[in-house]
């Protein structure tokens, strides 16, 4: 049994309760949380040390979305339109892949841990990450990618995936948890996406995929229009969209732990369906914005939750959830500061749990015992801008608890 005691104790439950000068008492689960003075008093045998000025308490972040396999890029890719990214990924893809070397993909991994990141939903396309996220004490919820839009490569599609999904279960533990990724409505077909839903109920696995990131996309998707008609026809002769976005997402009914990425060109009646499916958002406002000048529009979402995704370096500078938080806070001018911090917070730890299906992301009795500690610079002169504060000055954390083990 450990205790931890800090100044500010951020619990991210849903009422976003914050203690002052509290303490967590853990093994493996957070087993109290309470003020110094009451846990005192209720492990009278416990020494207990008295919190350090300025020092923060808060469940580690979670990374619902990250593509770790395009971890080599800087500056190769193309921003500014989806389809010149799309064309860029197509062209360079086998020379980052090779670049992103388990060693690589490792020192990533320690990097985001270093700045606060506990757990992640790891997008994998090939396994290539497998081993590293295996190795790594972040939790991972390891996503097998499916992908194909062409009805005659659908069986090989699917073996191949079944055969990587089979591999990442044979390393299946409390840390590593795998789940299925469908890659987006318009490169996979209907039955692939049928067939990897039906195995991935019938094992209680998460489920996530990308959902109208583009305009283009919608254009497509809608309309067999606009500049996907080129890309399509040139790689894969291809002349009509496989799915309509609402086909596609009637196909996630009785899914337990989902999440839909990016859907920023989303209608109000896919929201509506998004809600009624249970389904968090991820969101990734780095990527909308760098790879379509897009920006998740959160009036929309009304009772929807969203996560927090850094996305691959594929469409990011940065794999730091506190960078993403900043980056978050800056975009989206319409929400009062002081409050959207704290929604923001919740987003990055509550419903990034929720995406992934697991017991973590709140400071909260039973829940897992992952906890980041580090200290604000200064004193707080209004306990209502600690989460603002916390986000406008965190760059990495002192200590990293995971299942409570210090990592
Ligand atoms: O999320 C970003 C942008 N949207 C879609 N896909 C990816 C992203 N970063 C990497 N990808 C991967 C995706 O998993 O790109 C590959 C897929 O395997 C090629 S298709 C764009
Ligand atoms: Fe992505």
């Amino acid at each position: 049994m450990n205790i931890l005691s800090a100044k500010w104790v951020i619990t991210c439950d849903e009422n976003f309760s914050i203690i002052e000068n509290g303490a967590i008492v853990f093994s493996d689960k957070i087993i109290d949380i309470d003020t110094i003075s009451n846990i005192q008093k209720k492990y009278p045998n416990e020494e207990i040390q008295e919190a350090e000025a300025n020092s923060v308490l808060m469940p580690g972040l979670i990374n619902s979305h990250v593509h770790l396999e395009f971890c080599a890029n800087t500056t190769t890719l193309k921003y500014g339109n989806f389809l010149d990214w799309l064309n860029s990924v197509i062209k360079n893809r086998d020379t980052l892949i090779e670049k992103a070397t388990q060693k690589l993909i490792s020192t990533k991994l320690d990097r985001m841990k270093k700045t606060g990141t506990t757990t992640i939903g790891a997008i994998s396309s090939y396994s290539f990450d497998l081993e590293p996220c295996v190795k790594s004490p972040i939790n991972t919820v390891f996503f097998c990618e499916i992908i194909g839009s062409k009805a005659d490569m659908a069986d090989t599609l699917f073996a191949d995936f079944k055969s990587r999904l089979e591999s990442a279960k044979q390393c299946s533990s409390k840390s590593f948890i795998p789940a299925v990724a469908i890659h987006s409505p318009y490169s996979v077909h209907p039955f692939l996406v049928r067939e990897s839903l039906a195995l991935a109920k019938k094992e209680n696995l998460a489920v996530s995929s990308h959902f109208l990131e583009s305009s283009e996309e919608f254009e497509w998707l809608h309309k067999n229009e606009g500049l996907f008609i080129d890309f399509f026809k040139n790689f894969l002769n291809q002349s009509t969209a496989v799915t309509k976005p609402m086909e596609f997402l009637t196909q996630f009914s009785n899914v337990k732990k989902l999440s839909f990425t990016h859907c920023v060109e989303a209608s109000n009646a896919d929201f509506e369906k998004i809600k009624s499916l249970n389904a968090v958002i991820n969101h990734c406002p780095t990527s909308n914005r760098v790879l379509n000048n897009s920006k998740l529009d959160l009036s929309k979402l009304k009772d929807i939750k969203f996560s927090i995704g850094t996305d691959g370096l594929s469409s990011n500078n940065s794999l730091s959830m506190f960078d993403e938080l900043r980056t978050a806070l800056m975009i989206h001018v319409d929400e009062n500061i002081i409050e959207f911090s704290k929604t923001l917070l919740k987003a990055a730890t509550l419903n990034g749990n929720i995406a992934l299906g697991l017991n973590k992301g709140s400071l909260e009795k039973q829940k897992d015992a992952d906890i980041i500690s580090f200290k604000l610079p200064d004193e707080i002169e209004d306990k209502e801008d600690l989460a603002m504060q916390i986000i406008l000055h965190t760059k990495s954390v002192n200590k990293t608890i995971i299942g409570g083990e210090f990592v």
